[in-house]
């Protein structure tokens, strides 16, 4: 037989597209957000085109770099979350990482979590969370499974389609659309329609607002979806702006001082890295030039022009705000990831009782989040990051005001708790903080074949042009970010066990829930960098100028990619 599957990764961005236009018929402020940053990500392009003239995108580009998301989903029932793992399998998507959120200290919430993307190259991921009912005394949960017992988040007919990609290894391009439009009319979807008014009333009142945002509805809704950016700081000030929180003096010069930044460290890396479809030789082939302090002066007066057009004014869109803090690294620090968001929106919810009455009420829990994604850290570099990191909470605890009184020192004072860390792409690779992929260039071979390759240390033959490094961008989630997330959005800080002794979760029962075992990222990194390193030392060959037990090394971190991802 033949097979006719659609292509899993071309179903998963046609899902990721479809769920961004449901986000933004549910949530006007987020389609504004978009257009938002796709002025900042224009005026960033016409910036880089200064900086490295012959570089530009066109405006197909420019959609197709946009549409990467990620988004999240808090489901209730263990069935519920073994659908939703096969659910996303059909889109190429696996579970990775495990993520107790009950055990992160203050912030703790009565979930654990894995997250959902494929493998290798993945421009999406859904941060999935799962309610842990027995976190409760034993008539909260009692009352929290009950409410839960009869929803029906799945229709028959999706069940039939996830069991027959299951059972096929894959969907036909119609079976995959089908799958596409229940996940947003149903499986995802928001309908403003709750249930057990007194529930939701008792457990917000407890401290327990995510186990009300997950009992009292009736579907897995998204409650955000975030996009990328190409530069947070624009991208933040510009919606700040827009929703009327700076004024056009504020907005001028922290964009102005976003733009100097860029242009000082946006290298090539920076551009291998945030334009995926640039090979090394289009980047190569790039002119020098110079971005001077009347070109950001010009840059930014065309933006402020464009942001004062009366489709991107939000003041009159009911919103929340915007978060002070840009969550992740200082500007400046390409590793791991820098989120911020507009703060979750009071929407209008119509509780419907089994008896047949309603109440009209209102829920907070959607958000609006924007990420800028850097390098993946090895353990050392994510140490590191933990330890910037924890400085940088000492200045929050010192001076809360600072951010909002004086942006700029704040920053200032920022960036200086994460002064250890380099801010290059080749620094951080010679230091082993951040994951590589390494491949032979043309004079690497032309090398080789002459016979004049004699080092294979990777540092040199990369200052020789014989190799090129890639930094791997980090395609996870932090736990940290995560429980700032959940606190800000839930207008909660964190929460406490009220079982009699809090019950201990472990990745192995998510597994078991799940049907299958969760993948760890750090495995996947650490195997593409091997796998590219034993492939330039064959190519150039080095093999035997590798030591035994490095060679021994490499082969046995290549050997965690599956041979079927590896190709
Ligand atoms: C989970 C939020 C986690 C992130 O970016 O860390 C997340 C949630 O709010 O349900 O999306
Ligand atoms: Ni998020």
């Amino acid at each position: 037989m033949t097979t006719t599957f659609a292509d899993k990764i071309r179903m998963q961005n046609l899902l990721f597209s479809e769920l961004s236009r449901m986000f933004g018929k549910e949530v006007p402020l987020y389609d504004k957000s978009l257009l938002i940053n796709r002025e900042c990500n224009q005026t960033v392009c016409a910036l880089l085109g200064r900086r490295y003239p012959g570089f530009s995108l066109s405006d197909e580009q420019l959609d197709k770099a946009s549409g990467e998301r990620h988004g999240a989903i808090r489901i209730g029932r263990r069935d519920e979350y073994r659908w939703i793992c096969k659910f996303f399998d059909a889109f190429g998507m696996e579970p990775h990482n495990y993520y107790d959120m009950t055990n992160v200290g203050a912030k703790s919430q009565p979930i654990v979590a894995t997250a959902f993307r494929s493998r290798i190259n993945p421009e999406h991921r859904v941060f999935c969370s799962l309610l842990m009912t027995d976190y409760f005394d034993p008539q909260t949960r009692e009352r929290i499974e009950s409410a839960l017992a009869n929803r029906q988040v799945f229709s028959d007919r999706a069940k039939e389609l996830v069991d027959k990609n299951a059972a096929q290894g894959g969907l036909s391009e119609g079976d995959a659309c089908e799958l596409i439009r229940e996940g947003t009319e149903r499986i995802f979807k928001w309908t403003g329609k709750a249930h057990d008014y007194q529930l939701y009333q008792d457990l917000s009142k407890a401290g327990f607002k995510i186990a009300a945002d997950i009992a009292c509805f009736d579907s897995h809704h998204l409650n955000h979806l975030t996009p990328n950016t190409f530069c947070m700081d624009l991208y933040t000030s510009a919606m700040k702006f827009c929703l009327g929180e700076i004024d056009q003096a504020v907005f001028s010069e922290r964009a102005t001082d976003a733009l100097k930044r860029l242009a000082g460290f946006a290298d090539r890396d920076y551009m291998k890295l945030h334009f995926k479809h640039l090979s090394r030789e289009d980047i190569l082939a790039f002119g020098e030039g110079t971005v001077s302090d009347s070109d950001i002066a010009d840059f930014v007066s065309r933006l402020t022009a464009r942001l004062q057009e009366p489709e991107y004014v939000l003041t009159k869109l009911k919103h929340s705000g915007f978060k002070d803090y840009t969550e992740g690294p200082a500007v400046g620090v390409p590793v791991l990831l820098r989120q911020d968001a507009y703060k979750a929106l009071t929407e209008p919810v119509t509780f419907v009782e089994t008896d047949g009455s309603t109440v009209d009420s209102a829920h907070t829990a959607r958000f609006g989040e924007i990420e800028q994604r850097f390098y993946a850290t090895t353990p050392a570099g994510r140490k590191l990051y933990d330890e910037c990191l924890a400085a940088s909470e000492e200045i929050k605890k010192e001076k809360p005001d600072l951010v909002k009184n004086d942006f700029f020192a704040y920053q200032e004072a920022y960036g200086k708790c994460f002064a250890p860390f380099p801010k290059t792409l080749s620094e951080l690779l010679e230091q082993k903080l951040v994951y590589g992929r390494y491949s032979v260039t043309p004079e690497g071979r032309a090398a080789a074949q002459a016979g004049n390759v004699t080092t294979a240390d990777l540092g040199e033959l990369v200052r020789l042009g014989y190799v090129y490094a890639e930094g791997l961008r980090y395609e996870d989630f932090l736990p940290v970010s995560a429980a700032g997330i959940f606190a800000s959005n839930l207008g909660q800080y964190g929460t406490k066990s009220t079982a009699a002794e809090k019950p201990v979760y472990t990745r192995e029962a998510l597994e078991e829930i799940l049907g299958r075992p969760i993948v760890d990222s750090n495995d996947t990194y650490r195997a593409l960098e091997a796998a590219s390193i034993l492939e330039v030392y064959r190519e150039l060959g080095l093999l035997g100028k590798v030591s035994e037990t490095d060679r021994a090394a490499l082969e046995e971190a290549a050997a965690d990619l599956p041979a079927a991802v590896a190709a």
